[in-house]
């Protein structure tokens, strides 16, 4: 499947980076559908401690899922896993392999995401072939460790400085994502406050209808 700019920039909105941590009563695969049919527009599976073979099998998995959505699937920076299962896209922080490099592996069609803490590593970023960038922590988090809060004005000269799509992430919940509305972003990615919800998808429903009122007006 492959997305033009805009359909890349509307499926920023709403943006599910899975962590299983709360699995348990359900599989990680059930709450990624459940999320699905809450709304959300794009789904990364960022797996930091599982072995390749799972791990594959698992993209393999959720990839169809989110095709039969058609909802676009990144993985979190594993560059093998995302070609072997033919990811719609890899998202690559800034330690992880440079876009350059990502680029030449995947060849022209994947899409690649990069995270960008600033205006010279987003315009580097886009210079070097990223198709869209992730930017944060726009709020304190606990889910990532080595991030620290993104000051707003910075976000939003990231938002200014790049003609790609750029998702919020870090820390954003249903009371404080409002607050993004002036940032510029495209939308918002969110982990624990999709992932440890009790009904997921009812909890995607609600977050949709806010981030709807938050990014497209
Ligand atoms: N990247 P939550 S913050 C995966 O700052 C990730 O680049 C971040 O989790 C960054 O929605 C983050 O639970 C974790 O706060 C976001």
């Amino acid at each position: 499947m492959t997305y033009s700019k805009e359909e890349l920039r509307h499926a920023m909105l709403l943006y599910a980076v899975t962590d299983r941590a709360w699995t348990g009563e359900k599989t990680l695969y059930e709450q990624v559908e459940d999320a699905l049919k809450g709304g959300v527009t794009c789904v990364q599976l960022r797996e930091k401690n599982l072995d390749d073979e799972a791990f594959l099998k698992e993209a393999l998995e959720i990839g169809a899922l989110c095709r039969r959505y058609h909802v676009p699937f990144f993985i979190n920076d594993n560059v093998e896993i995302a070609v072997k299962c033919s990811a719609d896209g890899v998202h690559v922080g800034q330690d992880d392999m440079a876009a350059a490099d990502v680029r030449r592996r995947v060849g022209p069609d994947m899409l690649i995401g990069v995270s960008a803490h600033s205006v010279e590593e987003a315009l580097l970023a886009v210079k070097n072939g990223a198709d869209c960038l992730g930017s944060g922590a726009v709020f304190a988090t606990s889910t990532k460790t080595n991030t620290s809060v993104l000051p707003r004005k910075t976000l939003r000269a990231i938002c200014d400085a790049v003609d790609v799509p750029v998702v919020a992430i870090g820390g954003i919940t249903k009371s404080n994502m409002p607050e993004l509305q002036t940032c510029g972003a495209d939308g918002a990615a969110l982990v624990s406050a999709i992932f440890s919800a009790k009904d997921i998808e009812a909890e995607c429903r609600e977050l949709r209808k806010i981030a709807e009122e938050t990014f497209l007006k």
